[in-house]
C-alpha cells in the first residue's frame, strides 16, 4: 500500500509530495538527478513516455502522471484530510475548476518560458516565446487573483491542494504582477506545518 513518487528536487512534484504528506499516505522518494529546466534522463521514458515529473506509482501499481490528476486522485482517496471539497458540491467544481485552469493555463506557460525550442520552429527566436509564455502566465496568475475572493484560500477559509498547487506556480514566476491575495495565500502555504518542510527542501526561502 506505498505510493512511490519519481520526481525532482524544485520541480512541480513538490505539490504531489505535499499532498502525500497532508494524506499520511505512504510513500517512498524517487529523485531524479536532473537540473531544472533540462529534459530527464531518456531512461525514464520506460517509467513515464512523456518523460515528466511528478510521476505517482499508486499502491497497485500502475502509474498516475499530470499534477493535477495526482492532486485530485489522492485527495478523492483520503475524504477524511479534506484536501478537496466533496466531490459533487458546488465547492469541488470550482475546485475542478481551478486545478485544471492552473494546469492548461499556468503550468503550461512555465514550459512554454523553460522549454521554448519545443514551441517553435524559428529557432532564432526562443525569447519571444519566453516573453509571451511569461506575459500569458501573468494574465492566467491575475485571473487566480481575483478568484481569491473573500479568500484567504481560492475555496475560501479551507486550504485545499489547489492552494498548494497555485502557490508554487505563483513563486516560480518571473514576471511583474501586483497580487496580494496570491502572496498572502502563499505565505500561508508556507507556513503550514507539514508543506512548510517540503517546500524548504524544494525551493528553499522563495
Ligand atoms: N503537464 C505536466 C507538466 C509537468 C512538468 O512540466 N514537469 C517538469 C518539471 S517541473 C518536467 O518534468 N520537465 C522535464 C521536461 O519537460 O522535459 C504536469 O502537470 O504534471
Amino acid at each position: 500500500m506505498t505510493y512511490r513518487l519519481y520526481n525532482r528536487v524544485g520541480s512541480g512534484g513538490f505539490v504531489t509530495e505535499a499532498a502525500l504528506a497532508l494524506a499520511e499516505a505512504p510513500y517512498e522518494l524517487e529523485e531524479l538527478e536532473s537540473k531544472p529546466g533540462t529534459p530527464l534522463p531518456d531512461s525514464f521514458r520506460a517509467t513515464n513516455p512523456w518523460r515528466q515529473v511528478p510521476t505517482l506509482i499508486l499502491p497497485d501499481g500502475s502509474t498516475l502522471t499530470e499534477t493535477a490528476a495526482t492532486l485530485i486522485h489522492i485527495a478523492a482517496c483520503f475524504p477524511d484530510k479534506g484536501l478537496a471539497p466533496p466531490p459533487g458540491t458546488p465547492e469541488h467544481a470550482a475546485f475542478l475548476r481551478w486545478m485544471v485552469f492552473t494546469n492548461v493555463n499556468v503550468y503550461e506557460a512555465v514550459l512554454r518560458r523553460s522549454y521554448p525550442a519545443r514551441y517553435t520552429t524559428d529557432a532564432g527566436n526562443l525569447e519571444a516565446v519566453q516573453e509571451a509564455a511569461i506575459a500569458r502566465m501573468g494574465d492566467a496568475l491575475a485571473v487566480l487573483e481575483n478568484a481569491i475572493d473573500p479568500g484567504p484560500f481560492l475555496l475560501g477559509e479551507s486550504m485545499s491542494v489547489a492552494d498548494i498547487y497555485v502557490a508554487m506556480l505563483f513563486i516560480w514566476f518571473r514576471g511583474e504582477i501586483d497580487a496580494p491575495r496570491l502572496t498572502a495565500m502563499a505565505e500561508r502555504v508556507r507556513q503550514h506545518p507539514l508543506v512548510g518542510p517540503i517546500w524548504r527542501r524544494h525551493f528553499g526561502d522563495r
